[in-house]
Parts: C-alpha cells; structure tokens; sequence
C-alpha cells in the first residue's frame, strides 16, 4: 500500500511540474484531490477493510493529500508571481519602498506661523481672488490710471474680452483689494484683518525677485488707531518672529494707499549687516511696508477719515524663510527640488 501511495503522489507532483495555468491547476486539482480521484477512493473505501489496516492506510492517505494540497497551493502562488513579472507590474525581488512622509512647504508654513502671531494679536485671517479687477487692485487704492506708481507693479492682464487697453482684469499685484472689498462689504468698523496669499508682477526674475511670491497684508480701522499703534504692533511681530535679538529699522517711504508711509527692514541674516549680494550690499533686508491707511482710500469705501483712522502693512514672504534660513536665492522655493525642499 506504502508502494501505491508513493507512486501516486510522484505522478501527481510530475504533473503538477507541467501545469502553467490557472485552468490546468484546476484540472490537476479535480484529477487527484477530486471527489472523483484514486485519493478520494481509496478514502472512501476504507469501510471495507479490516480494522487494523482501515486505521494505516487511511494516515497514509491523509499525509498525501495534505502534501498535494501543500503543492497545489506552492504551484498557484508561483504561476501568480510569474504572471506579475511576466507583465511587467512587478518585481518581487524588490525591497518594498518606503512611505514618504509628506510636509508643508517652508513659505506655507511661514504664512501660517505670520498668520498665527497676528491671529494672536486680534486679527481676523480673511482670503480673497487672485483674478481681480483694476478698480479694486489700483484704483480703490489711490492709484488711478497714470499714476507713476502702476510702472512700479507691472501686471499681468487678463483677457476678458475687451480691447487690450480698455481691460480690466487682472492677476493681483497685492492682497490689499481684499482689504477693500471686505471694508466695503462689512462697512462699520473696527476692522483688524490679515490677508494672506499669492500676488503676481510681470518682473524678470533674479535672487531676489520672482513673477509670483507671498503677501501676508494687515489692516486696523477703528477710531484713535494712530502711528504708535503701528509701530508697537509691528515691533511685536518682529520680536514674535525673530526673537527680541535681531535688530529693526524704520524708515520712512511712499506708497500711495498710506500716508505717512514706511519701511521696516530686518538686519541681513547672511552677512549680519556686513553686506551681500541677498541685501544688495546693504546689510539690511526690507521685510514690510506699512503706513496710515489714506484718508481718500477710506473715503473710497464709505468710512468717514474725520472719524476712524487706521494703519495697514505689506509683508513680502518669501523674504522671512531667507533671512531665517539663510536661504541667498528666492528660486529655490519654487524649483520643486527635494533635496532643497526637504531641508525644512
Ligand atoms: C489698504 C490700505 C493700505 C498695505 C501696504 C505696503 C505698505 C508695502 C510691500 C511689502 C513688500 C509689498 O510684498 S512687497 O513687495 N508692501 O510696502 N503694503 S502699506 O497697505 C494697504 C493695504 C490695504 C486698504
């Protein structure tokens, strides 16, 4: 009986060699594990034996068919796997690749740590169209048609279907026509908004200059908010992000939306005031521009500036990540190279 069994399962296994499909593997399974196999029969037949030999013959059945299964089910793994390299999805023998962790890029998490500390201060975070309409981007902020300081935010136009010099749309040179249309929509101060996001000039592009980078631009409006209280929150800013070290500098400046204005630099993180071509040779880095909101811009939507009084700042961005890191090249954000990336 020993003899039989042995050669039963030799011929099984031989032909399992052969088969190379799922059809066949199936065939092969029905063929000698089957309800209808010399294994099965021999099971079924062992009533029909004497006691002692019922109880040898029928382990030894046993212990082949688990072998056959054991080969059925090694065969069908090794046809699925040949399948897989044969297609081309897969190399088995490869290591598995590790899950790359995902993180915010470093400007993001500028503006939202920009965000947070004036969030702190009492500000509402407010976002608004990067598409937009010169009245908001230029005009509401007394910069009517012709005044010099268009030349200064050259501007990417949008078609809008009018000839090309009676257009109207725009890419946005800053966030401030958010501040206006929210001035316009909720009318009665106080107001204490930053605006974060991306803005566009049609500049060529250097270290220090790109086509697209970051605003975070901030606005109070209430009654008595005068240049001290600028001056003490933006000092707050500068000491929440930089710490109480670095050292800050106001100077006064023109823009046309504020009256007085101002320039608040940072001391130049790569050379340490020394100079370097990140600060022009300065040895100082404009962070911000700020001011009095102009009266006519206030007039402009409606608040009365006999009655309510405001300051408003712009924050360039990207600068902050470069004079914290020491980055020399705005390039590097926007390249999408990981290895600069990563860093942060
Ligand atoms: C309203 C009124 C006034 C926002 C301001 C600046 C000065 C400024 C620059 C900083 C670096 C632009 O990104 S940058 O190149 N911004 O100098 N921005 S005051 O003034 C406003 C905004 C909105 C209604």
């Amino acid at each position: 009986m020993t003899e039989s069994f042995n050669t039963l399962k030799q011929k099984a296994l031989t032909e399992l060699q052969g088969v190379d499909s799922a059809e066949a593997l199936e065939s092969w399974r029905v063929a000698w594990l089957g309800k209808k196999s010399e294994l099965t029969a021999v099971l079924r037949g062992l009533g029909t034996l004497p006691v002692e030999e019922r109880k040898a013959v029928g382990a030894q059945a046993n212990v082949v068919r688990e072998e056959l299964e054991a080969a059925l089910e090694a065969r069908e793994s090794e046809l699925a796997n040949a399948q897989m390299s044969m297609a081309g999805d897969i190399d088995i023998t490869l290591p598995g690749r590790p899950w790359l962790a995902g993180r915010l890029h470093p400007v993001t998490r500028i503006v939202n740590e920009i965000s947070d500390i004036f969030s702190s201060l009492g500000f509402s975070i407010v976002e608004g169209p990067e598409v937009e309409l010169d009245r908001y981007n230029f005009d509401a902020l007394n910069i009517p048609k012709e005044h010099p300081a268009r030349d200064t935010m050259q501007t990417f136009w949008v078609d809008d279907g009018a000839p090309k010099e009676a257009r109207h749309t725009l890419l946005r040179t800053h966030t401030s026509p958010m501040q206006v249309r929210f001035m316009e929509k909720y009318k009665e101060p106080p107001f204490r908004i930053v605006v974060p996001g991306r803005v566009y000039r049609y500049e060529a592009t250097d270290a220090s200059h790109l086509p697209m980078f970051n605003q975070v631009e901030g606005l109070m409006v209430d009654k008595d908010v005068s240049f001290a209280d600028l001056k003490g929150t933006l000092y707050e800013f500068a000491r929440r992000f930089f710490g109480p070290n670095r050292k800050v500098r106001f100077r006064c400046d023109f823009f046309p939306f504020v009256e007085p204005g101002v320039e608040m630099a940072i001391e130049c993180a790569s050379c340490r005031g020394a100079g370097c071509r990140v600060c022009g040779n300065s040895g100082w880095l404009e962070i911000l521009g700020a001011g009095m909101v102009h009266p006519n811009v206030l007039k402009g939507v409606g608040i009365d500036p006999e009655i309510y009084t405001g300051f408003a700042f712009g924050i360039g961005v990207e600068r902050l990540p470069m004079l914290r890191y020491g980055v020399d090249d705005i390039r590097l954000f926007y390249s999408n190279d990981l290895r600069f990336l990563r860093q942060f």
